[in-house]
């Protein structure tokens, strides 16, 4: 092996760059170190304590957890309590009734404003609607609604009365929509009209109407929210406005409190095969560890911070930090239904100067688009405001981490990023700001209560400096409790490769100091030559260039080497008139420099977009699929189904 070909994960170990917190911040912080030692002594003594101060127990639990039958595991067994009082009823009877839960920015620019009061009044009133439509304790709700108020007082509702929500985003398709509804075998379906999409009224109902057209499915209401005014049409004795039902529904409700185990919702995620997987999520266990979470990896002030999710509720992002987490913790918090270039690409930042935002959490992908788009546009609003910044939902990149604590947090916020899934329901690996000094990339360290390993084919745990896979090896409040109707496969898929662990389906790495690298999904580590390469660090350094605005990393099967690097990448503004060839060779020399000639990609296809879902994920599955010569698989899920024609016609010129 030559000197230029040494494992091309080095780099990884040693990234110098180094943010230690700012003594001020770190003096009045949230988060203390002492929460690690803490939960290190008593892991379960450390989740009761968080447990009975961040929430209000009608019912004092008294089996912190029995995890007598794994993988199905009992937290706070003999509690009883009630999700919505918690994120509403207690903060106004606390006095705080007043304080703004939500401002709401619709895409048109139309504004509202929700206090603690009004939000619950709401509730209330929908929790009355919905149980006259005849859903009860244990029922299942579908919900298909734009990012509006509404989205989030649904939820609440059904929380209230017991209910499990199961939301389904709505870019889905009327097909996704109906096999969901039967899965959950849903009673009511609550929706809109429409939003508003790009300047324009974007539909809907019909998707709902398609979806429930044979008249053959479980449901037997819908509900219809008021957002575009766009006409629909309507099925008498099923469909009712949201105004004739929640806004004629008395304001007086009393939330029964439910066993802590209470399912509180599904939500739907794809695995990698088969078809969609329902996720269940439960209520003691999770609100204790969103509401945990939320307070002390953004270090939240209830009474003084502006926290915004850019994550739409159709996510389990949007569900544990912008509804439950923040709610629980009394926050005040931004809302906003649109795209974050219309009217303008300065929209976001707008918002941040509009409503003072301190907290923002948003996705790699889009400071990635916003970082394409150029420093000038932020430049031009004062986000003075901010003092933490969030990242969750893919790695991000050293370079984006950087220009998103260099533009946007003015070289003084701290940057976390946050590690976790549909099934761990809340974060899991994040740094603690005002205690973890943050190495751009890296999600850093377990959080307290959190036992995480990386462990070999085996199952043996990795030293540091060794990739391999991402296992929990203990149970956590906010885990999935199973795959709804199909326990064997929930077994099957997170139980059985490592037994007794947990199998998050992530390639990891410590660093020298034990600091954790996510590598991207298992089936995104390539084996080239008995190397293994990250598709993430590929990606990663072709990012690093100047010319790379987004890039997109696959193995393909190769004879010789087990696997070859394809990359796709799209070009930044002026860089995309170059001529192609000489730009990929480029590029290909860029990678060999930077991690080693064995990761420099076999070929560096340009192209103008990636296949990405609609909540910002790449689908390298389908490129991997072009790059291996094959007819391209399901694309269904695409934001933009169209992508793969041009990537799939452009690959085999
Ligand atoms: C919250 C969410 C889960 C998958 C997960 C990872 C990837 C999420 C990060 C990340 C590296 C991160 N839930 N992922 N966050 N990878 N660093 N900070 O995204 O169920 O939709 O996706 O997303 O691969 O397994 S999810």
């Amino acid at each position: 092996m030559s000197s230029d070909e040494s494992t091309p994960l080095d780099n990884l170990s040693h990234e110098e760059r180094s943010f230690a917190p700012d003594p001020a911040f770190a003096r009045d912080a949230v988060a203390q170190a002492t929460l690690y030692a803490e939960a290190d002594q008593d892991r379960l003594a450390f989740w009761a304590r968080q447990a009975r101060e961040l929430l209000t127990w009608e019912t004092d639990f008294t089996d912190t957890l029995d995890w007598s039958n794994p993988p199905f595991a009992r937290w706070f067994g003999g509690g009883k309590l009630n999700a919505a009082y918690n994120a509403l009823d207690r903060h106004v009877e606390a006095g705080n009734g007043d304080r703004v839960a939500i401002h709401f920015e619709g895409e048109p620019g139309d504004t509202r404003a929700y206090t603690y009061a009004q939000l619950t009044e709401e509730v209330k009133k929908a929790a009355n609607a919905f149980a006259a439509l005849g859903v009860t304790a244990g029922d299942r709700v579908a919900v298909y609604l734009p990012m509006i108020p509404e989205a989030v007082i649904t939820m609440l509702a059904c929380a209230r009365i017991g209910a499990a929500h199961s939301v389904v985003f709505g870019g889905f398709s009327a097909d996704a929509l109906r096999s969901r509804i039967d899965d959950a075998e849903a009673k009511l379906v609550v929706t809109a009209d429409g939003t508003w999409r790009r300047g324009k009224p974007s539909p809907l109902k019909p998707a709902v109407d398609a979806a429930l057209a044979d008249g053959q499915s479980t449901v037997e209401n819908v509900v219809v929210v008021q957002r575009n005014g766009e006409p629909v049409e309507w099925t008498e004795g099923r469909d009712a406005w949201w105004s004739d039902t929640v806004g004629t529904a008395s304001a007086e409700h009393t939330a029964e409190a439910f066993d802590a185990e209470q399912p509180l919702y599904i939500l739907y995620t794809s695995g990698t095969t088969g078809k969609p997987k329902g996720i269940l999520h439960t209520t003691g266990g999770y609100l204790t560890q969103t509401a945990f979470t939320h307070r002390n990896v953004f270090d939240l002030r209830p009474e003084t911070d502006v926290y915004w999710c850019t994550a739409d509720i159709g996510w389990v992002t949007g569900h544990s930090y912008v509804v439950y987490g923040p709610l629980v913790n009394g926050a005040t918090q931004v809302i906003y239904e649109g795209t974050p270039d219309t009217p303008h690409q300065g929209r976001w930042w707008e918002l941040v100067q509009k409503y003072g935002v301190t907290i923002l959490y948003t996705a790699p992908t889009a400071i990635r688009t916003m970082m394409k788009w150029g420093d000038d546009i932020p430049g031009q609003y004062d986000l003075s405001s901010l003092r933490v910044l969030g990242s969750v939902g893919e790695p991000i990149n050293p370079e984006a981490w950087m220009w998103y604590r260099r533009v946007i947090g003015a070289d003084r916020c701290p940057v976390v990023d946050t590690w976790w899934q549909t099934e761990t329901g809340a974060i899991m690996i994040s740094p603690l700001p005002g205690v973890t000094a943050t190495k751009p990339g890296s999600a850093q360290v377990p959080l307290p209560g959190i036992t995480a390993d990386v462990v070999d084919d085996t199952g043996a745990s990795l030293g540091d400096g060794e990739a391999g896979y991402l296992v929990l090896r203990e149970p956590w409040p906010s885990m999935l409790r199973n795959i709804w109707g199909d326990p064997d496969r929930f077994v099957q898929t997170y139980w059985s490769r490592f037994p007794g662990m947990y199998f998050a389906g992530d390639g990891a790495k410590k660093d020298d100091d034990g600091d954790v690298w996510l590598l991207g999904r298992v089936d995104d580590v390539m084996n080239v030559s008995g190397h293994r390469l990250s598709t993430a660090e590929i990606e990663s350094s072709l990012v690093g260039h100047p010319a790379v605005a987004e890039a997109a990393v696959v193995g393909a099967a190769d004879e010789t080497t087990g696997q070859a690097v394809i990359a796709f990448v799209i070009l930044r503004g002026s860089a995309a008139e170059e001529d192609h060839d000489a730009m990929s060779e480029t590029l290909r020399q860029h990678v060999g420099k930077d991690i080693g000639a064995i990761a420099k990609p076999r070929k560096v296809l340009i192209v103008p977009e990636l296949p990405k879902t609609r909540s910002g994920k790449i689908m390298r599955r389908l490129l991997k699929d072009v790059a291996e010569g094959r007819e391209v698989g399901d694309a269904t899920t695409l934001a933009d189904s169209t992508v793969m024609n041009q990537i799939a016609a452009d690959f085999a010129k």
